[in-house]
């Protein structure tokens, strides 16, 4: 079954969004499978964000990223990578749609509040990354009423 690997960003932890944020995932029917509360030293989030190392806004978001604790997470379920970034909406607030968690909660894309990985190829990368102890081998029991 196909992982993704979701993070509440510093504004998103302490605006008190987190219980928020995994209701909509555990409510839409995927599976918890990784959860930690983390604060993270700079080398790291530049690792996590190394492809956007060019960016004008690297530093910035550098510095966002490392300014508190985040809850590092792993979902599962069908199509959840892309699905997972449905849910969390478009990466600028101002484009994100009502009923998105950044559509109801960011204004701004330097403070959006969450991110998700974009491809199941980089979900593996940032799962490896973020939880290099491996996560939970467990199925909900409400699997045959989510799925076919
Ligand atoms: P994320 O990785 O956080 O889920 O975001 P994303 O894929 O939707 O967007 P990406 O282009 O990968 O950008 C990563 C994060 O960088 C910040 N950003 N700031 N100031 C700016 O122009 C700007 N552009 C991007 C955002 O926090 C974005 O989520």
């Amino acid at each position: 079954m196909e992982q993704t690997f979701v993070m509440i960003k510093p504004d998103g932890v302490q605006r008190g969004l987190v219980g928020e944020i995994i209701c909509r995932f555990e409510k839409k029917g995927f599976t918890l499978k990784g959860l930690k509360l983390q604060s993270v030293e700079r080398a790291f989030a530049e690792k996590h964000y190394a492809d956007l190392s060019s960016k004008p806004f690297f530093n910035g978001l550098v510095e966002y990223i490392i300014s508190g604790p985040v809850v590092a997470m792993v979902w599962e379920g069908k199509n959840v990578v892309t699905t997972g970034r449905k849910i969390i909406g478009a990466t600028n607030p101002s484009d994100s749609a009502p009923g998105t968690i950044r559509g109801d909660f960011a204004v701004e894309i330097g403070r959006n509040v969450i991110h998700g990985s974009d491809a199941v190829e980089s979900a593996r990368k940032e799962i490896a990354l973020w939880f290099p102890e491996g996560v939970a081998e467990w199925q909900s029991s409400l699997h045959s009423w989510i799925y076919e």
